[in-house]
Parts: structure tokens; C-alpha cells; sequence
């Protein structure tokens, strides 16, 4: 288990020295500000050639093509906040789903929603969505005349798109999968699913994936030989704002009391009953609240085990909410002990609200949580040393707002919207570009 960098006042010359790095060692201070400078260079180099690429594109604004599962999950977000930031930079976009996706926001200029529907029959007990989505896949493609579509999470979506590909030659109809992470590692490693989901990804005219460690495992588990484009996920630095949200912090803490909070899909994989027992190991040595957003399987026993605890006082089930941003700048730690994660779209989320994170140490997790300096990470499972670490957080002095701050510095580093999307126009172009020349 990684353990937090201990705290040595730096001695370098003053102009090497950052606010953010005043409290480590000499080789803490190196090591962080080259791994800043490397990051920085990759971010400007990544955004030069966004920018070539957007002067190079020929046809100007694009027509996109989304299709991602429209409940309550990361991929289905991600893919409805990629769509509407790309339809603000005049793009025209055409979600494609069964059902309006959470988060999209049909009023917006340049969006439109096509419905899905599945038509059932006596036979059918299993009524085919895949084809009925490669079918009006095909149908917007003609209607709209769309340029690519981009189908997000694998299964069956980038089936449908190869099958609309095919319906739809000899015009062209790119398609780019993006890979958010169950498809791969739980659903698309299942014998039942991985040789279609293993060729579907190859067949796939861009493939990206949202973490280094995602890519990392699609290739290895299922022996790809293409390449896969990391594009991280994103989080929209204005709206994600501590300082421009008036969250009413004493509707859950009416005595000032510390807030903690989760945001997920409760499903198994989020271990949703570690949150409650690290929240009642952290409320047995402290007053303090706990904030459940979102809604799922688990929910019940959660529910179940805060009765048994005697915690219905302290614990507050919000369900499903849409603006989530409001809740996530009154909270003073965000917990996420996942098994799993591929990502953690909510945990970058709670950091650009200022919001310290005490997360696993498992999957993506690593590569948007720097343990000890915007938050801490433990084994799946070690409830006590979670609750030592939210206490820790919640009982100094300033109880965790600078290590928040710094949550909102690295995940503006890397992870806002108007530094991603840029590149996901350029990977766009470079694919059409790609297919363009194929085809020559
Ligand atoms: O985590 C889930 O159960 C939902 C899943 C999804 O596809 O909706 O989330 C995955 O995609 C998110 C967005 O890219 C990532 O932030 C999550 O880490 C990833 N979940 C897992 O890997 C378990």
C-alpha cells in the first residue's frame, strides 16, 4: 500500500520552489517538477496538434454521430458531456440511444436525439437492440449525412456501428469506439463476449481508451494488435467550481459538521457498504455527515446497514441528481472505494470542486489521484485505513481545504474539457484523414 510522502521543508533555490511543493523533499521537489514539466510538454504537444489538426480539417465543423447507454453510469456522461462540448464548438451532433442520455440537454443549439426502438415479438425473448440500433445508426448516418460516429463503451455498440458501417458502403461511415472499462475488464473479458468484443475493437476505425492502464489491459487481455489513443476523461473546470456554487451545506450539516460524499451507479464494483463502514468508523471518533448520490443495486443494503449502525441521522440518500457540481462543492471529502476502476469519473469530478479524495488504489485511479498530495489511496477492502486517512483530512486545521485546492490545480492539469476536447476533434480529423486516404 503506497504510503504518504513525509512532510521535509524543501531546500531548493526559492525559484524552483512552488506553493505546491513547499512542504517535500529536495527529490520529491525534482521528481514533481519534472513530472510536471513532462506533463506539460505532452498536454502543449497534444494541444499543437489539436490545433493543426482542427486548420487542417477540410470540412469544418463536423456531423458526430453519439451513441453511449443514457442511465446513470461514467460512460454514458462522459459521452453526453463530449457531445454537448463539441456541439458548443459548433459541431452538429446526433445522440443515438435508446432513451434521451442523463445529462444531455435538448435545448442546446446543434443536438439532436434519435430514439431507438426496439420492436418486440412473441418469439423474441430477448428482443435484438443491437440491430435495431445498427439500423437507425444507418438511418441518421443517410438522414443527417454524418461524418463518423463514435460509439461509447463496447458492447454491443461498436457491434452495431460495424454493422452499419457495412449496411452503409460504398459511402463511408467511420466508426471510433471508445473503451470506458467494464466492457473490458469484467463484461468484455467474459467468454461469451470477448471474441466479438476483441473484434469489434479491431474492426473499429479508431479506437481510444480513457486511462493509461485501460489501454494497457485492452491490449494485453485481448491481444490487440492496433493502436488504441488514450483520451482522458474530462471534467468542465467552470461548472465544477467550489467557488462559483452556493451549495446550502446546512440542509445536511446544520451544526457545521464535516460533510463526506459518494457519487455513483451503487453497483457491486463500488463496494457502496465500504463507504458506510469507513463513514461510521470516521462518525464513531467525530460529528460528521455523510452524502449518498446516485442510485443501484446496492442501495438496500446500504440502507440496511446504516439502520444497523444507528446512523439514519447522519447518512442522507440523495438518488439520482442531474447537477451534481452543486452537491460536490459542499463536501469536505470524497470517498470512492471501488474494486475497480478504470477512470473514476466522480473522483475528478469531487477534485475540481476542491474536494480531496480517498479512493483505491486500483485501475485509472492512480493516474488521477496523487496519494498524499491530493488525496490518499488504499488497498479495495481496508475500511480502517480509509477512515484513517478521511479523519486525518477532516481534523487538521484548515480541515483539508489546501490539500483540496491542490485536488483542483492537478485536475486542471490535465483533465479540463477545453484542453480534452480539442483533442478529440484532432483524433476525429486524423481517422477521417486516415479513412479518407484508404479509400483514395
Ligand atoms: O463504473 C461503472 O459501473 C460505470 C462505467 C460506465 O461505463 O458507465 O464506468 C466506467 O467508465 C467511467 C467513465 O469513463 C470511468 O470513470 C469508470 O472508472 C469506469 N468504471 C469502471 O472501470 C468500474
Amino acid at each position: 500500500m503506497p504510503v504518504p510522502p513525509p512532510v521535509i521543508k524543501a531546500t531548493l533555490p526559492d525559484n524552483l520552489v512552488t506553493d505546491d511543493l513547499a512542504h517535500a523533499s529536495n527529490e520529491e521537489v525534482r521528481t514533481a517538477l519534472n513530472r510536471e514539466r513532462a506533463e506539460s510538454a505532452n498536454l502543449a504537444f497534444r494541444k499543437q496538434a489539436a490545433q493543426g489538426a482542427s486548420r487542417r480539417r477540410e470540412s469544418g465543423p463536423m456531423k458526430i454521430g453519439i451513441t453511449c447507454y443514457p442511465t446513470y453510469g461514467g460512460s454514458g456522461v462522459v459521452a453526453t458531456e463530449l457531445g454537448m462540448e463539441l456541439a458548443a464548438r459548433g459541431h452538429e451532433i446526433h445522440f443515438i440511444s435508446y432513451a434521451p442520455p442523463i445529462r444531455m440537454n435538448l435545448d442546446q443549439h446543434n443536438i439532436q436525439f434519435h430514439e431507438v426502438e426496439v420492436a418486440t415479438y412473441p418469439l423474441f425473448d430477448h428482443p435484438p437492440y443491437t440491430l435495431a440500433l445498427a439500423t437507425k445508426m444507418l438511418e441518421v448516418f443517410e438522414s443527417a449525412s454524418l461524418d463518423l460516429l463514435h460509439v461509447h463503451y463496447a458492447i454491443p455498440h461498436s457491434v452495431s456501428a460495424l454493422l452499419a458501417r457495412s449496411m452503409a458502403s460504398p459511402r463511408r461511415l467511420p466508426f471510433i469506439t471508445t473503451l470506458h472499462g467494464t466492457d473490458i475488464t469484467l463484461v468484455g473479458s467474459n467468454r461469451s463476449y470477448l471474441p466479438i468484443t476483441k473484434f469489434s475493437i479491431e474492426q473499429s476505425d479508431g479506437v481510444t481508451a480513457i486511462s493509461d492502464y485501460l489501454k494497457k489491459r485492452t491490449l494485453e487481455e485481448f491481444e490487440i494488435k492496433r493502436p488504441i489513443e488514450v483520451i482522458p476523461n474530462f471534467v468542465n473546470c467552470d461548472l465544477y467550481c467550489r467557488s462559483k456554487q452556493t451549495p446550502d451545506r446546512t440542509q445536511w450539516a446544520p451544526n457545521g459538521e464535516p460533510i463526506l460524499m459518494h457519487l455513483s451507479n451503487f453497483r457491486p464494483v463500488k463496494r457502496l457498504t465500504d463507504v458506510v463502514e469507513i463513514f461510521a468508523l470516521v462518525r464513531a471518533k467525530i460529528p460528521a455527515k455523510l452524502v449518498l448520490i446516485g442510485d443501484g443495486p446496492d442501495r438496500g443494503s446500504a440502507e440496511y446497514l446504516v439502520r444497523k449502525k444507528r446512523l439514519q441521522r447522519d447518512v442522507f440518500f440523495l438518488g439520482k441528481q442531474d447537477r451534481v457540481y452543486e452537491q460536490l462543492a459542499a463536501a469536505d471529502v470524497f470517498l470512492l472505494p471501488s474494486q475497480l476502476e478504470s477512470f473514476g469519473l466522480a473522483a475528478l469530478e469531487a477534485m475540481a470542486c476542491e474536494v480531496p479524495v480517498v479512493a483505491t488504489c486500483v485501475g485509472g485511479l492512480p493516474e488521477v489521484v496523487e496519494h498524499g498530495a491530493d488525496g490518499y489511496l488504499v488497498e479495495p477492502g481496508d475500511v480502517t485505513a480509509a477512515a484513517k486517512y478521511a479523519l486525518e483530512i477532516l481534523t487538521r486545521a484548515d480541515r483539508g481545504r489546501e490539500m483540496g485546492q491542490r485536488a483542483r490545480i492537478n485536475a486542471k492539469k490535465k483533465y479540463c474539457a477545453n484542453d480534452v476536447i480539442p483533442v478529440y476533434e484532432a483524433y476525429y480529423a486524423k481517422v477521417l484523414s486516415e479513412v479518407r486516404s484508404a479509400h483514395a
